[in-house]
């Protein structure tokens, strides 16, 4: 099955459409995984590499991104587990200074799909925000996003911060983002890094392992 359509019209913006093709694909049968990656992430990237060229603009990409998030939305029941039990508390968040939670909404809809409780703390998360998190939650997994090649170093600041508060020995830490990479996580001390959303779950299970 082509998702090209789908793809074309969340490049485009249009909500409605996308949604209704988004519910067609799944009508007619697609795995709601394979829509998502070749349907809607692919569309982002397409809407990365356009606004890179200088061939369109932040409303228009914010405009792809909702649309995208509309889709989400009619994916998700496809992504929820049944009735599992509570396989730990995640902390999630995007961190200080990004505003993309595209990708992270999608790593929380997946683990938590896989039966782990996260307490989803949104953008622009600040490291004081995580430490008061895993204090409160009893977190056992600080999650951070990051988009932006300028906001990692948020990363390492909110590690630097949960250390000092001493919840560094009993809390894992996992990162992502498009301009995150396993060495990056190495360097800043993560516990581990994971490329996209599938990853996040087979990671947060072996690190509570
Ligand atoms: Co922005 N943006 N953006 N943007 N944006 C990028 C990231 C960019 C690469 C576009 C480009 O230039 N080609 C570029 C960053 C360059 C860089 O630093 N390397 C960029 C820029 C420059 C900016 C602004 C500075 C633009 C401006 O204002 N001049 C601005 C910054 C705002 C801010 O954050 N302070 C900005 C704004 C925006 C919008 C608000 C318009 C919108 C975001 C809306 C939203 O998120 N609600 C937006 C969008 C949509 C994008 C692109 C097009 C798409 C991002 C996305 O959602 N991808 C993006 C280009 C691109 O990535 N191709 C771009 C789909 C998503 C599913 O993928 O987030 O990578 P991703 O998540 C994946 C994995 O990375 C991983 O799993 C996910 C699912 O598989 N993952 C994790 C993510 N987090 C994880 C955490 C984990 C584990 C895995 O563990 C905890």
């Amino acid at each position: 099955m082509s998702f090209e359509t789908l793809s074309q019209t969340v490049i485009k913006g249009d909500m409605q459409a996308a949604a209704e093709l988004t519910r067609k694909a799944l009508d007619d049968g697609a795995d709601a995984q394979q829509i998502l990656d070749q349907g809607l992430i692919a569309a982002m990237d397409v809407v990365g590499r356009k606004f890179a060229e200088g061939a369109m603009f932040v409303p228009q990409m914010l405009r792809s991104a909702k649309t995208m998030q509309q889709c989400v939305e009619v994916l998700k029941p496809h992504f929820q587990g049944a009735g599992m039990t509570t396989k730990g508390t995640i902390i999630l968040g995007t961190v200080k200074g990004d505003l993309h939670d595209i990708g992270k909404n999608l790593v929380a809809m997946m683990l938590e799909g896989a039966g782990f409780r996260i307490v989803d703390l949104g953008v622009d998360v600040s490291p004081a925000a995580f430490v008061e998190a895993v204090a409160k939650e009893n977190g056992q997994i600080v999650g951070m996003s990051a988009l932006l090649s300028t906001t990692m170093p948020a990363m390492a600041e909110t590690i630097t911060a949960l250390t000092t508060a001493g919840h560094r020995e009993t809390v894992k830490i996992m990162i992502g983002g498009a301009p995150v990479t396993a060495d990056y996580a190495t360097s800043v001390g993560a516990d581990c890094y994971a490329p996209d959303a599938g990853s996040a779950v087979t990671e947060a299970k072996r690190l509570l392992d």
